[in-house]
């Protein structure tokens, strides 16, 4: 399965390791075709080139639209070389084999991300190199075929082991890697013309992930792993610098994302903090300074804080590095952190301090995907928000302004919890999360028997859930759910409303003296 390599054909855009690699393969005696801009800069450097053009017969022309697109060059690529036809068809046409493929595309995604104009753009769209990387590939049986200047070192590894030839193992990797850097462009260049032409459903979006850093495992050990980047957020756990601590792990990063989307919801407002824990969080609060945020969420629920993830609304500061050092935590995330804050973080080695320019908008179009077993669900992700007037108060009883701050806070936090979510807010503080229950009644149980151990543990003589509010992610499909929120001491609740029962959890809800207003949206999350 050894096949020499005679011939190459090199046309790169990003020209980095190409002398090292063309003069390593000049040395072995492979002859080399390439075009303009590549062809000059080998030609500059001493080497000895051949022109495309003189491959073609054609010169490159339409601004270089047409360099390469020529029966002499896809024949020269496709032609199998253990079938006589093909033999006979290239004999016939004067078509020499080209063994090996050195190609990278116009920088498309760079160019985009430059912020470049539409036309710039589209000509950076390329087309000859893709066409060829997919002929090359398509006949990886002969052909070798390098997409990546990261793997230049390995081919000429692969030439001097193999006496100029590569194996069959490595042109089948090559391949792979080919078609999913073609497959890439052609997603990055379908999600920038449905910006351009303002298409947002998702039905026209497709994935295109540059690979961000391979990861030492999935959620489990045995799990391989690794992060991929789209571009499609200016902020956000994808952007963030990491100071200090060991690499993240897949959990890491999917629970700081969880925490930093949640605390983005109370933007440059009064300092907030949100505790996460395999993606729930277990404390949010809102303070007078950033310390007493961080106070007030870890009371909601300190025993699964401790090992939790950390998000701040606002740069870290050294009282609230301080206090987070109190016990153990495996990330915080905030938009910057004072030089005193980072030395306080130096000592513990296993913290990990991520920092980013901005908050993440809550608001940002974007897509969420999740996997099902042979597809992927491609949605919307959830920017849905409350907008002035969508509240209706359903009750007799109208809520105080007190109620009212913290049904909203409640509502911030229901959106970020997993389904059945119901929160239990005093203060602006949660004081009882319950998440991901089977049923809504369960959730809220919960979280009022977890605020009933927290009282316990903080030597209070009733539970925090007194005088609370309560946000549920849906609605309430019968009232029971609403009268254990009751029992619990709630006075208000929030929920969009819309079940059957509606009338029946209305009118439990007067019987009961509570407050309650629909929000006309849900916020399932599953
Ligand atoms: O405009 S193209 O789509 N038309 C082509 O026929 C063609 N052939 C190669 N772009 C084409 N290329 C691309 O040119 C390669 O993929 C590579 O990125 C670039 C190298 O051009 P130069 O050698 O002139 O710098």
């Amino acid at each position: 399965n050894l096949v020499p390599i005679g011939r190459a054909l090199i046309s790169v855009s990003d020209k980095s390791g190409l002398l090292d690699l063309a003069r390593a393969l000049a040395a072995r005696g492979v002859e080399l075709i390439s075009t303009g801009g590549t062809s000059g800069m080998l030609r500059t450097a001493g080497l000895k080139v051949r022109d495309v053009s003189d491959v073609t017969g054609f010169p490159e022309m339409m601004d270089g639209r047409v360099k390469t697109l020529h029966p002499n060059v896809h024949g020269a690529l496709l032609a199998l070389r253990d079938d006589d036809e093909h033999l006979l068809a290239m004999a016939a046409h004067g078509i020499e084999p080209i063994d090996l493929l050195i190609v990278n595309l116009y920088p498309f995604e760079e160019t985009v991300a430059k912020g470049a104009d539409h036309a710039t753009c589209i000509e950076n769209i390329d087309i000859g190199g893709p066409a060829m990387i997919r002929a090359a590939s398509k006949n990886h049986r002969f052909v070798t075929v390098v997409t990546d200047p990261a793997d230049y070192q390995s081919l000429m590894d692969q030439m001097a082991a193999h006496d100029g030839a590569t194996t069959l193992a490595f042109r089948q990797k090559m391949a792979l890697t080919a078609y999913s850097r073609t497959a890439a462009y052609d997603a990055a260049v379908s999600n920038w013309l449905a910006g351009e032409i303002g298409e947002t459903a998702p039905r026209y979006r497709t994935f295109a992930g540059k690979l961000a850093q391979g990861l030492r495992y999935g959620e489990n050990p045995h799990q391989g792993a690794a992060f991929y980047v789209d571009g499609s957020r200016r902020e956000g756990v994808s952007t963030a610098r990491q100071w200090q601590g060991k690499e993240l792990s897949y959990n890491n990063i999917n629970d700081t994302d969880a925490a930093f989307e949640l605390v983005a919801e109370f933007g440059g407002g009064a300092p907030a903090c949100a505790i996460i824990k395999h993606a729930n969080p277990c404390g949010v609060a809102t303070g007078a300074t950033l310390a007493e945020a961080y106070a007030r969420a870890y009371d909601c629920d300190r025993t699964s804080a401790f090992g939790g993830i950390v998000a701040l609304n606002q740069p870290l500061d050294a009282a609230t590095a301080e206090k987070i050092t109190e016990i153990f935590t495996e990330v915080v995330i905030a938009p910057g952190a004072s030089e005193e804050a980072k030395a306080i973080f130096a000592a513990k080695k296993n913290l990990r301090l991520l920092t980013t320019a901005a908050l993440p908008d809550p608001r940002a179009q974007g897509l969420a995907f999740k996997q099902v077993a042979g597809g992927l669900l491609v949605q919307d992700r959830d920017a849905g928000a409350l907008r002035p007037g969508d509240l209706k108060v359903v009750t007799k009883r109208a809520p105080t302004e007190a109620e009212m701050a913290d049904l909203l806070f409640a509502w911030k936090v229901a959106k970020h919890v997993k389904s059945n979510a119901i929160i239990y807010v005093k203060d602006g503080a949660t004081v009882g999360v319950g998440a991901g229950q089977m049923s809504r009644i369960d959730s809220t149980r919960i979280a009022a028997r977890k605020s009933q151990d927290m009282a316990e543990a903080l030597g209070l003589s009733q539970p925090l859930t007194h005088g609370s509010v309560v946000a549920s992610d849906a609605f309430f499909p019968f009232a029971d759910g609403l009268l254990a929120a009751a029992e619990a001491g709630a006075t208000a609740i929030i929920q969009p409303g819309g079940s059957m029962r509606d009338d029946e959890v209305i009118a439990a809800a007067d019987a009961a003296g509570l407050t309650m207003v629909f929000t006309g949206m849900r916020h399932f999350r599953h």
